[in-house]
């Protein structure tokens, strides 16, 4: 492409990677949108789109913004990363196709369906042990547990030493950052943490009626390797469970916040659905991430030149108010249709129907014991480099 009438690029100070930013990133994402369609990181020599138009348009052009050079600011094609590439997540057409496929249809509606009634019931038991419990946190006692009940037992992990989950996620979304505190504090225990996690993929080790058993159906059918069943296994373990934990968190601080939307949740539980979308646009638990140019592009008539990185920030993208009316109100009866929370285009989440569900059945479960969800002491934001949730939510639920 020819282009004659390049914009002078708009550079910006901000750090989206520094504790002010993880502790309130809404204002830098004004600054960010309102600096222009694209914005040069000083700090960290990448490009970043924050308006809802460009963060769309990027994730709908996988040919000129790729996923295989890493989805972190490391471009990994050139400097390798700190794990083996996920075959979803870091893959474009064609691998990527074929690998999406077959966790697609793991995670297809039917499959979803014969999960329902399990989540419901460990939702109850949940529900049961927290209501009228006195002061817990809302993160450990209740966001956490209940994906590491029900989605490690959907996946088949095996229960001893599924606390390794935890450390493991951890490190797969700081690890997305800059070299920084973050990003070594996660990775201080890899390697007991990674061969925990390695050998939990395997085979053997796996239920033999569950999410990832199937896999290995593949392999039976001569279309993949056990290895790289293995590989596939590792997704569902490092996307599903730190992502719906989050979210979790969010949606309890966003109701404890908001006590009128609770009430409205509980007198029609048929709300929840709608609730967890305005939940995922309002407070995007996964915030932050890469693509990279794989040729000489633009953005609004900014020159992008081949192997850039450009950060995508969907939670500015959902807060941006050229496509939403008043972002920044929490507001469960409004319309968030083209949330970009899960993503969006090729590599739009994979899991959002899972995470949905377990979302939905947890809340619901809530929303017919607890009156009142009450912060109760001081929430500890979380300080991480792409999920945005709280480290500790002091928190009561009132029958
Ligand atoms: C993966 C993976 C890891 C983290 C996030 C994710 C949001 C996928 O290993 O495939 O999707």
């Amino acid at each position: 492409m020819i282009i004659d009438t390049l914009e002078k690029p708009t550079s910006s100070a901000i750090d989206p990677f520094s504790p002010d930013y993880f502790r309130d990133p809404y204002p830098f994402h004004v600054q960010l949108r309102d600096a222009g369609p694209v914005v040069w990181l000083e700090k960290w020599g990448v490009w970043a789109v924050a308006r809802f138009e460009q963060v769309q348009a990027v994730l709908g052009d996988w040919r000129t913004y790729c996923s295989s050079a890493g989805v972190g600011i490391v471009n990994e094609k050139k400097m390798g990363g700190w794990r083996k590439p996920s075959a979803l997540l870091e893959k474009d057409p064609p691998e990527h196709t074929a690998n999406r496929a077959i966790v697609s249809r793991i995670l297809s509606p039917a499959a979803l369906r014969a999960l329902r009634a399990t989540f419901e019931r460990e939702a109850e038991v949940l529900v049961d042990r927290v209501v009228g419990a006195g002061d817990l946190d809302g993160m450990a006692d209740f966001s956490e547990a209940f994906p590491m009940k029900v989605f490690a037992d959907a996946v088949g992990v095996p229960v001893e030493g599924r606390h390794h989950l935890v450390p493991w996620g951890n490190m797969v979304f700081n690890g997305m950052g800059p070299r920084n505190a973050l990003f070594d504090r996660a990775m201080a225990n890899a390697d007991e943490v990674t061969a925990w996690i390695t050998a939990a993929c395997k085979r053997e080790n796996l239920t033999p009626d569950g999410l990832g058993a199937q896999v290995y159906t593949h392999v039976e059918a001569g279309e993949i390797s056990a290895d790289h069943a293995a590989l596939l296994v590792r997704s569902f373990l490092s996307a599903g469970v730190d992502t719906t934990t989050f979210a979790i968190g969010n949606a309890l601080f966003c109701f404890a916040m908001h006590p009128e939307q609770w009430d409205v949740v509980r007198e029609n539980p048929g709300k929840v659905k709608q609730a967890f979308e305005e939940i995922m646009r309002f407070e995007s638990p996964f915030q932050t991430f890469f693509r990279t140019a794989t040729c000489d592009t633009e953005i609004a008539g900014t020159a992008i030149p081949q192997d850039s990185k450009v950060l995508i920030s969907v939670a500015a993208a959902n807060r941006d108010p050229r496509k939403w009316c008043n972002p920044d109100t929490f507001d469960i009866g409004r319309s968030t249709v083209g949330h970009v929370g899960f993503g969006a285009g090729i590599h739009g989440c994979v899991g959002q129907m899972i995470a949905r569900l377990e979302v939905e059945v947890l809340l619901t479960a809530l929303a017919k014991r607890a009156k009142r969800i009450e912060i109760c002491g001081e929430p500890e934001r979380l300080l991480h480099n792409t999920l945005r949730s709280f480290e500790k939510l002091p928190v009561r639920f009132h029958a």
